[in-house]
């Protein structure tokens, strides 16, 4: 196993990385606030992996240390989530559109869930960080998900944690029967999506109606 000198400095452009995602991310989200337009992204959460984790993680890839950097996608993790399924297509667009981004692989698991029932949308990019030493190219996966999604993928990966990674059979399918439930939601709330907007829009402008001095017809 190759020793890495020093884990501060190793993880110091990724720490940058998620943290300038984020408030990128959240910038957007505000974008669409002020205009009163809803916006696709609801919420944003960043991580860096732990060395623990990235350790146990080099060792089920079969990576040598000196490895992880190129070939480990997920040391810095962004996670968006969404109202609605299409929010999360438009959040994908709205990515590889950015010129500090680089997308280098893209998997869609919304569409085409996995077989334990895990839907959501991975991209993995190169995100541009300007540094002291220059610009540096520095690898992230950002997962993108609807809420509903979001707490099944919580609750399936804390319980897979919890049996180490060996479901019982019995609450496997209940996992599954869950994912289903999850996806009629989603649909749901897809389907009804116009109305929650248009009440939406109504809050918005009693809100601010209620501002002194506010004409709504500016
Ligand atoms: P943590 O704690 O989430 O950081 P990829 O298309 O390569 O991005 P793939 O092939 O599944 O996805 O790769 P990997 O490395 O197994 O999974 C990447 C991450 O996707 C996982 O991170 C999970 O966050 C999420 N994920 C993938 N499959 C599932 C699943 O079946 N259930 C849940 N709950 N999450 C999943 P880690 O490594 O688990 O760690």
């Amino acid at each position: 196993m190759v020793y890495i000198h020093n884990w501060d400095e190793f993880l110091q452009p990724y720490e940058l990385t998620v943290q300038e995602l984020k408030l990128k991310l959240e910038g957007i989200r505000a974008q669409y606030w002020k205009k009163n337009i809803h916006s696709p992204i609801e919420s944003v959460r960043v991580r860096v992996k732990t060395i623990n984790s990235i350790i146990d993680k080099s060792k089920r890839m079969e990576l040598r240390l000196d490895e992880i950097g190129e070939k480990m996608h997920d040391i810095a993790g962004v996670r968006i989530t969404c109202q609605f399924v299409e929010d999360i297509y438009s959040v994908v667009s709205l990515l590889k559109k950015r010129s500090d981004i680089e997308i280098v692989y893209e998997r869609d698991y919304v569409t085409y869930p996995k077989e334990s029932g895990y839907r959501s949308y991975h991209l993995h990019g190169y995100y541009n960080l300007e540094t002291i030493d220059g610009t540096r190219k520095v690898l992230f996966e950002v997962q993108i998900r609807t809420m509903t999604m979001n707490v099944w993928a919580t609750v399936e990966h804390s319980l897979n944690y919890k049996y180490e990674d060996e479901i019982p059979e019995a609450i496997r399918d209940k996992l599954i029967k869950a994912a289903e439930a999850a996806f009629n939601l989603d649909e749901q709330i897809s389907q009804i999506r116009n109305e929650i907007r248009e009440a939406q829009q109504q809050f918005i402008l009693k809100k601010l109606s209620q501002f002194k001095g506010y004409d709504e017809n500016r």
